[in-house]
């Protein structure tokens, strides 16, 4: 059996408010909504016998707001390297560190925020369009990302001037 979580999820968006309602996991905190990212529980299990560790879970559509069509992770990056410095037109993810502390830095065209994720049951869903860079705080950490979309190199934005446009643009209403 789960761990009763106390609160329903629900996120709120610059397109209005979404409610979404699943027992298992818990809005964490309630972090800007104007960044257009969310920091939640994920579903964690504790053995009874500490020895015996945890099982964290996600369901796609249910847990978060898309379905699932790819995973990946990275692994044996070393205490201080850096990566991403890129946004997604379209994908929304959410990514977790199952084992040590990344620091998630978010910037949306005028705000900057740092998530960190040093704990196996914090999960950061991020809604398209946010630029973001990993700053690995232990050796070895494992982040882990659950993707809405299939691979897709076009829908990457990795130049920071062409992103600062793709801003502007979203903000005077245009979008894709
Ligand atoms: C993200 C952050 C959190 C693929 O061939 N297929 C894939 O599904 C992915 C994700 C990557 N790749 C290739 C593309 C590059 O040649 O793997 C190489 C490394 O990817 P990248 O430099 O984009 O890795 P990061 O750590 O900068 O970013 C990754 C994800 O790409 C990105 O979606 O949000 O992790």
């Amino acid at each position: 059996m789960g761990i009763p979580l106390a609160f329903p999820a629900f996120r709120l968006s610059r397109r209005g408010a979404v409610l979404w309602i699943r027992q298992g996991i818990a809005r964490a905190e309630k972090v800007q909504d104007e960044m257009q990212f969310e920091l939640v529980s994920l579903n964690t299990v504790m053995n009874p016998d500490p020895k015996l560790g945890g099982l964290s879970f996600v369901e796609g559509e249910r847990d978060i707001p898309f379905a699932i069509r790819r995973l990946y992770y990275i692994f044996q990056a070393e205490k201080g390297a850096h990566r991403g410095f890129h946004a997604h037109k379209k994908n929304w993810q959410l990514l977790f560190c199952p084992y040590g502390a990344i620091d998630i830095i978010l910037f949306d065209g005028e705000e900057s925020c740092t998530v960190s994720l040093d704990e196996p049951s914090k999960g950061l869903i991020l809604y398209p369009g946010l630029w973001r860079e990993m700053v690995w705080k232990k050796d070895d950490s494992v982040l882990c990302v659950a993707a809405s979309e299939y691979y897709d190199p076009d829908e990457y934005i990795r130049d920071y001037d062409e992103y600062l446009q793709y801003v502007k643009q979203k903000k005077g209403g245009i979008r894709e």
